[in-house]
C-alpha cells in the first residue's frame, strides 16, 4: 500500500476496550504527531481515554522493538543480537519442520490473546498457520469465559441491551465493573441520564472509580454476588414485586426458583455478602420501583471460582420484575454476539489434518509448560504478555525458562514475556495495519488501514504469518488471501443477519457501518433467545446435564474465607486479594510508557484500617503480601474502601530488577466453575509491613 500523504486520517482503537472508540490521527512531516477523539462516531462521538491520548508516545517509543532478534543471553535476561527476517523465519520453519517430525506438531503451542482486537490480527492468517501447522489448540479463557458461559446458560443469545436503548433507563447498577476506567463511554451515557433523574448504583468490593461516582456504593465480600442476588429475588418474590405475566410468558422454572430463593432470607444474605439486611431490602424495592432498569454485569465479579454461577445468577434478576420489556431495561455481560463474523472462513479449520488436536487452557500456561504429557516444545506468544497476565507467575517463569522449549514473542516492545524469546520479532502498530473491527459495546464495525508505513522492519501479524506460511511451505490458496480478501471474508456471513449490509465497500466510504439492527427492531429481543427452550432460562436443564446445579445458587469460593465465616479469624491466609485493571494501562499494555506509569506510582495495597491495625502497617509503609504460591511488594494505602477482610491492588505492572512488582505472583491457575475461566480474584494473602 502506499504511503498515505500528511494529514488527518480515520482510525480505529485497537486496545482490548468495549469501546473501540472512532480516532483521528494526525499526522505531519511522515509521523503521527497527536491521537484523538473522532467526533463523527455516533456513540464514541470524539471522547477518549487518556491512555489513547498518549498513543504517539507509544507508537515512537525509543524501546519499540524494529527488527527480528535472536537470543544471546540467558533466558530471561533480555540480550538479544539482530538478525535479518530471512534468518529468523527460516530458523522458525527449520525448528518447527523439526519438531513436527520427532515429536508432532502438537509439540508446538500458540498464545495469543486480544493485544490488538483487529480479527485479521488475532482470527485471521495466524489461526491458518497454527491450523494447517497442526499445533496444540488454544482455550482463550483468560478473559471473560466463565461469564459468558453463565450468561448463555440464562438467555442463550450473547448480546445485551444495545448503548442506544440503555440511554433511557432510569436505573443503573454496575455491578463488580469498573466502567469510569474500562467503559468511559457508557458511564459517559449514564451521566447523560443521570441528568435526566437516573440512578447509578455500584456493587464492589471495593470502592472503584466508579463506585466513588455513585448514587449508591454497595460493598461486598468477594465471590458472594449470587448470594446478594438470590437475596434480592427472595425479596421480589417474597413480597409481591415480580411480574408474573412476564415469568409465565417468557421464562421457564420460576416455580422451582421461587422455592429456591426460600431459604435466601435478608439476614442470612447479609451475613454473607457484608450488605446489611435493610440495604438488600432497599435495593430490591429500588429495582421492583424503577423502570427501565439496566444492569451492567462487569467482568471482575467472574474472576472467581464461582464466577459463572455468579453471572448466571445476576441474568435472572431482570426476568423477575419484567425489565426486558421496557426498552433499556435488562443487561449487559457483552454485545459481542450482534457484530459475530465468519469466524470459520476466517480461520479455516479445514486445513487441520487432525480435527482431534489437544487443546490447552491458556490459564493454565505454567502448569501446561511444566508439566504437560507429551511436552510443549515451542511456544509462539504474539498480542499477549504471559509473564505479567497469567495466573501464578512463578510457575510461568518457570515454565519460560526451560532450556528446550523453543520460544518465539511477537510485540512491539520488550515485554517480560520477550525476555524470555529465543527468536523475537518486531510487530506493527495498529496505525500502520488494515484490520476489520468489530465492539463488544456497540453496534458500529470499523475499518483501519495504515497511516503511516511499518516503522523499522516490523511487520502485521498478517503479514508474518503469511511469510511464516510461506517460509514452510504450505501452498493452500488460503494463504495468498489478501486482508481485503480476508475481510470480506469475515463479513459474508449468512448465519447472522446482524451482518446484512455490513461489507467492505461501506466501511471504506463511512468507517464506521452499524449492524443491520432490523431484526431487533421488529421481534422482541425474547422472541430470539438460543436457550433449548428459546425462553430465559431461570432452570436450565443444560447446567444439570453439565453437572452444574441447574437453579442459581450461591457456592462459597475455594479459596480464602467462604464470606460467612468472619476473615482473618485464625487462617493462614486470611485476606481475600483483588487485583482488578487499573485506570492508566490496559492490561500490561502502557505499563512501559512512562508518562502513564507515573500516574499509577507503582503497586500499590488498599488495605482496611482493621486489617492494618492488627499488623502495625500505616499508610506509605511498604507491605509483602504474600501467600503459598508467591510474593508482591506494595506501597500501604489505608483506606475503608472495601469491607475488612479484603485487600486490593490494581492494575499489572511488568517486573523490575530485584522487586517483585506482579500481582499475579499471588494468584493461582484454578479454574472458574463454568468456561475454563480464570479465578485471579479468588486469591488469599497475608500482608506483613516491610522492614525499612
Ligand atoms: N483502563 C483500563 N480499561 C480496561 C482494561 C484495563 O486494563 N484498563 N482492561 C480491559 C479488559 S481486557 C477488560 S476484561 C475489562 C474489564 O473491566 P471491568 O468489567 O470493569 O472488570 P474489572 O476491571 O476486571 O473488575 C471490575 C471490578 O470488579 C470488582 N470485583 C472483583 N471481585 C468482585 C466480586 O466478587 N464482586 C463484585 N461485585 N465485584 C468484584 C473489582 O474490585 C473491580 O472494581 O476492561 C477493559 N478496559
Ligand atoms: N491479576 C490479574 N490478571 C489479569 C487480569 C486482572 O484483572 N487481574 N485481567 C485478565 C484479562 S481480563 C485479560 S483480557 C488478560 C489480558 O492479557 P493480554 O491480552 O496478554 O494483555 P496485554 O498485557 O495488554 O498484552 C498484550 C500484548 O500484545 C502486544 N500487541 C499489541 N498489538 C499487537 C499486534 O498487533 N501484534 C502483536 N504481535 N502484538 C501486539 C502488546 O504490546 C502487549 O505486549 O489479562 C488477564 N490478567
Ligand atoms: S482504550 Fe477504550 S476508551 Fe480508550 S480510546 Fe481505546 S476504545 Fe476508547
Ligand atoms: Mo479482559
Amino acid at each position: 500500500m502506499a504511503e498515505q500523504p500528511d494529514g488527518l486520517f480515520p482510525a480505529v482503537c485497537p486496545l482490548d476496550c468495549p469501546d473501540t472508540c472512532g480516532l483521528l490521527v494526525h499526522k505531519r512531516g511522515g509521523r503521527i504527531v497527536k491521537v484523538e477523539g473522532n467526533p463523527e462516531h455516533p456513540i464514541t462521538a470524539g471522547a477518549i481515554c487518556n491512555k489513547v491520548r498518549n498513543m504517539t508516545e507509544r507508537i515512537y517509543h525509543s524501546e519499540r522493538i524494529l527488527y527480528p532478534m535472536k537470543r544471546v543471553g540467558r533466558k530471561g535476561e533480555g540480550r538479544f543480537k539482530r538478525i535479518t527476517w530471512e534468518e529468523a523465519l527460516q530458523e522458525i520453519a527449520d525448528r518447527y519442520r523439526h519438531l513436527s517430525r520427532e515429536y508432532g506438531p502438537e509439540s508446538i503451542l500458540p498464545y495469543n490473546f486480544y493485544g490488538n482486537m483487529g480479527y485479521l490480527s488475532v482470527q485471521g492468517m495466524d489461526r491458518r498457520f497454527f491450523n494447517r501447522l497442526g499445533a496444540s489448540r488454544l482455550q482463550r479463557s483468560i478473559c471473560n469465559s466463565a461469564g459468558t458461559v453463565g450468561w448463555n446458560y440464562t438467555m442463550g443469545f450473547g448480546g445485551g441491551v444495545p448503548p442506544e436503548d440503555a440511554a433511557k433507563a432510569k436505573l443503573f447498577i454496575v455491578w463488580g465493573g469498573n466502567i469510569v476506567s474500562t467503559s468511559m463511554h457508557k458511564f459517559m451515557l449514564i451521566e447523560k441520564a443521570r441528568k435526566q433523574g437516573a440512578k447509578l448504583v455500584v456493587i464492589d468490593v471495593h470502592k472503584n472509580k466508579t463506585g466513588e461516582r455513585a448514587d449508591w456504593f454497595i460493598p461486598v465480600h468477594p465471590g458472594t454476588d449470587a448470594a446478594l442476588a438470590l437475596g434480592l429475588m427472595h425479596v421480589l418474590f417474597e413480597r409481591g414485586w415480580t411480574d408474573e405475566v412476564f415469568l409465565s410468558a417468557y421464562t421457564v422454572g420460576h416455580e422451582q426458583l421461587r422455592e429456591q430463593v426460600k431459604t435466601y432470607t435478608p439476614e442470612l444474605v447479609a451475613e454473607i455478602t457484608g450488605v446489611p439486611a435493610e440495604d438488600i431490602i432497599k435495593l430490591a424495592q429500588l429495582y421492583a420501583e424503577t423502570s427501565p432498569a439496566y444492569i451492567h454485569i462487569g467482568n471482575g465479579l467472574q474472576h472467581h471460582d464461582n464466577g459463572g454461577m455468579a453471572v448466571r445468577t445476576i441474568a435472572c434478576l431482570p426476568a423477575l420484575t419484567g425489565a426486558w420489556k421496557i426498552k433499556g431495561g435488562g443487561a449487559f455481560k457483552s454485545n459481542m454476539a450482534y457484530g459475530s463474523i465468519n469466524g470459520e472462513a476466517l480461520e479455516q479449520p479445514g486445513l487441520r489434518a487432525d480435527p482431534q488436536t489437544r487443546t490447552v487452557n491458556m490459564v493454565r500456561i505454567g502448569e501446561a509448560l511444566l508439566e504437560l504429557k507429551p511436552k510443549i516444545r515451542s511456544l509462539f506468544v504474539y498480542c499477549a504478555n504471559p509473564a505479567v497476565v497469567a495466573p501464578d507467575t512463578e510457575r510461568v517463569l518457570a515454565g519460560l525458562m526451560r532450556e528446550d522449549l523453543f520460544t518465539v514473542v511477537h510485540d512491539l516492545f520488550l515485554t517480560d514475556t520477550a525476555k524470555y524469546a529465543d527468536i523475537l520479532l518486531p510487530a506493527t502498530s495498529t496505525f500502520e495495519n488494515t484490520d476489520l473491527y468489530g465492539s463488544y459495546w456497540h453496534l458500529y464495525m470499523q475499518l483501519q488501514e495504515p497511516v503511516i508505513p511499518a516503522e523499522g522492519e516490523s511487520k502485521s501479524n498478517f503479514e508474518l504469518f503469511r511469510l511464516l506460511a510461506e517460509a514452510m511451505g504450505f501452498d493452500e490458496p488460503d494463504f495468498r488471501d489478501s486482508e481485503a480478501d480476508l475481510i470480506r471474508q469475515a463479513l459474508d456471513y449468512a448465519a447472522n443477519p446482524y451482518l446484512d449490509g455490513v461489507t467492505l465497500d461501506k466501511l471504506k466510504e463511512k468507517r464506521f457501518v452499524k449492524l443491520n439492527m432490523e431484526p431487533f427492531e421488529h421481534r422482541h429481543y425474547l422472541d430470539q433467545l438460543t436457550t433449548p427452550s428459546g425462553k430465559i432460562e431461570l432452570y436450565s436443564q443444560r447446567m444439570e446435564e453439565a453437572g452444574l446445579p441447574p437453579l442459581p445458587t450461591y457456592i462459597p469460593l475455594t479459596e480464602g474465607y467462604d464470606g460467612r465465616r468472619r476473615p482473618g479469624v485464625g487462617e493462614l491466609y486470611p485476606l481475600m486479594f483483588i487485583s482488578p485493571p487499573n485506570h492508566s494501562f490496559l492490561n500490561s499494555t502502557f505499563a512501559n510508557v512512562e508518562k502513564l506509569a507515573k500516574l499509577e506510582k507503582g503497586p500499590v495495597l488498599q488495605i482496611h484500617p482493621e486489617d492494618a491495625l492488627p499488623r502495625a502497617i500505616r499508610n506509605g509503609d511498604r507491605v509483602s503480601v504474600r501467600n503459598d504460591r508467591g510474593q508482591l511488594e506494595a506501597a500501604a494505602v489505608v483506606t475503608e474502601r472495601m469491607l475488612p477482610g479484603t485487600v486490593v491492588s490494581q492494575g499489572l505492572c511488568w517486573g523490575e530488577d530485584g522487586r517483585q512488582t506482579r500481582v499475579n505472583a499471588l494468584t493461582s491457575g484454578r479454574l472458574a466453575d463454568m468456561g475454563g475461566g480464570a479465578t485471579f480474584f479468588s486469591t488469599a494473602v497475608e500482608v506483613e509491613r516491610l522492614k525499612e
